[in-house]
């Protein structure tokens, strides 16, 4: 019988003319896949600038590294409004339901822009947090859109394929590739995989990224969403948005009613409050 959870099959399934079957088989059986133009210079350069005046840098390193050299925004879906589509495109929506099957939500949205002098970041697996042992079913599913092109110089993205299936530990000076793609690209991979932020060798070029990393919806996520977005402001977001930021029903819900409803209407404690000892005299009868 099919679990409710497995894997969407998108065998065939071609939206906007990108074969998402390909997509998902690639990302299942090498780890990784680029999309080339996911997004259109045009688009980049408008959620470029709204990140540029609307989304305060953090003063995070990444992990792995000490310089100091890349800067990081997180909980983006809080700051700015510019990239809902982005979350919503039904290309993205497949592509994630085939990896993760269709309970899904977001997990972390990242910003964030290598600069000279940035070193490599050692080889981690982000599915790492949860403590489940391996191997196990894809459970995270990221995405990483290159602002700037990313070159082998700037810092691109270090992969070691097929890792994502391997149950040992990496050796640092493990081979790995580096993803050099164009501004508007998008690399995909799933969660197990080894992979790295590279070295950013050159003199004066920045390596900007957009990261979106999506999970199975039973899990809690890396950033809390629910907590992370003021409810006000997920009021008037799409429905879609809304369950993808965990606002989905699963188990009991809020006393048995659906999470987007309890954020419309309040949450109801005790509607018609009456001592303990009552209910019970009348549940005797
Ligand atoms: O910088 C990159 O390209 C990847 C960053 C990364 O993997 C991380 O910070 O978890
Ligand atoms: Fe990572």
């Amino acid at each position: 019988m099919r679990n409710p959870y497995d894997p969407i099959d998108q065998t065939g399934v071609v939206i906007d003319g990108l074969d998402i079957g390909n997509v998902v088989s690639q990302i299942q059986d090498k780890g990784f896949t680029v999309v080339e133009n996911f997004l259109a210079q045009e688009d980049i350069a408008s959620i470029r600038a709204a990140f540029n005046t609307e989304v305060p840098i953090t003063e995070m390193r990444a992990i792995g590294t000490e310089t100091g050299r890349t800067w990081r925004a997180h909980n983006l879906l809080a700051k700015t409004r510019a990239a809902d589509h982005v979350f919503l495109d039904p290309r993205l929506r497949a592509i994630v339901d085939g990896v993760l099957g269709k309970y899904n939500q977001i997990n972390i949205t990242t910003l964030f822009n290598t600069l000279p002098g940035e070193t490599r970041q050692l080889l981690h697996q982000d599915d790492g947090l949860w403590p489940i042992p391996r191997p196990h079913p894809a459970f995270l599913c990221n995405m990483l859109i290159a602002f700037d092109d990313f070159t082998k110089d700037n810092g691109a993205t270090h992969l070691v394929p097929y890792s994502h299936s391997w149950t040992r530990e990496v050796d640092q000076s493990v081979e790995s590739i580096q993803v050099e793609m164009k501004s508007g690209s998008a690399v995909f991979w799933e969660g197990g995989m080894w992979h790295a932020g590279g070295a950013n060798t050159t003199e004066s070029e920045e390596r900007m990224g957009f990261f979106i990393s999506h999970q199975v919806s039973y899990l809690r996520p890396q950033e809390i969403q629910l907590l992370a977005i003021p409810p006000e402001v997920v009021k008037e977001m799409p429905h879609k948005l809304k369950r993808l930021l965990g606002y989905h029903p699963f188990g009991i819900g809020v006393d048995g009613r659906d999470p987007v409803d309890v954020l419309e209407d309040g949450v109801v404690v005790n509607p018609e409050a009456r001592p303990a000892e009552d209910w019970r005299e009348s549940y005797r009868g």
